[in-house]
């Protein structure tokens, strides 16, 4: 037994030199045969020539050309100590924008009903002063009123707003037609008494009949707001409302420039 084993492992042995024997008389073989027949086929240099050409063309079938070698990778900077430091913003990320909401259901919004209109007020009417600048008379009340068809106040200051208008000054052609005529002068006013009735719309035209100028007013409160001045020869008119209250003893008028009372410039106007 031990005889077939060392028999076996002997012809392994020598197969395998044989094939080693092989091989390298194989790989050795082809070169020479071609180093030989370009020795003999050619002189010396063209010999030579065809040798190199040949282990030229040998050695390109079998080395690859040098590939070219990559280039050097680039050092990284160095930083420079003594150089100032650059404070490089750090780049922000740009927010990305979110997703765009749908917009809502496009849902017919119901109209609401035009308002009503609320019909115009009824055109309120004016009452423009006179042609002489007197307040105006309501026609169909009879009552002295404002613009705004308001009565006139007879209690506030002389000149204000409310209070009865004084014309400008008038001639005789122009006084107001039913007008009560007070003519002013040094010696007393004429006529120093009249009647009106009450609450009715009254006229008076306040003349100077001298050089003086005069100042027609009232001493009772409630008539506060008549007043009247009037330069030298000149005249102006007044209308307002009587007042409602009768008195026994009137109401007097005066002229309310500085001592001419005192001189007789006094009346009393009755109310019926
Ligand atoms: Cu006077």
């Amino acid at each position: 037994m031990e005889g077939i084993i060392r028999g076996v492992v002997a012809a392994l042995f020598i197969g395998l030199i044989i094939m080693g024997v092989l091989v390298f008389a194989f790989s050795f073989a082809t070169p020479l045969k071609m180093f030989q027949r370009a020795r003999n086929a050619t002189s010396s240099p063209e010999r030579v020539v065809v040798v190199e050409r040949t282990i030229v063309e040998r050695t390109e079938t079998q080395v690859p050309a040098p590939q070219p070698a990559p280039p050097a990778p680039t050092p990284a900077p160095i930083p420079n100590s003594n150089a100032p430091f650059v404070n490089v913003p750090t780049p922000v990320p740009t927010p990305m924008p979110g997703p765009t909401p749908a917009p809502p259901p496009s849902t017919p919004v119901p109209m609401p009903p035009p308002a009503p209109v609320p019909p115009p007020p009824p055109p309120k009417p004016t009452y423009s002063p006179t042609a002489i600048g007197t307040s105006a008379v309501n026609p169909k009340t009879g009552e002295v009123v404002k613009m705004d068809g308001t009565p006139v106040n007879n209690t506030i200051e002389p000149g204000m707003s409310d209070a009865p208008l004084v014309s400008n000054p008038v001639t005789k052609d122009k006084y107001p037609k039913g007008a009560i005529v007070i003519s002013i002068t040094a010696e007393g006013m004429t006529p120093n008494t009249f009647t009106v009735h009450r609450n009715e719309a009254v006229t008076i035209v306040t003349e100077s009949a001298d050089q003086y100028t005069h100042v027609l007013r009232f001493k009772d409160s409630s008539l506060n707001a008549i007043a009247v001045g009037v330069g030298a020869g000149e005249a102006r008119a007044i209308t307002f409302n009587a007042p409602s209250e009768i008195k026994s003893e009137g109401y007097p008028y005066f002229c309310d420039v500085p001592g001419h009372a005192s001189r007789g410039e006094t009346g009393i106007m009755q109310v019926q």
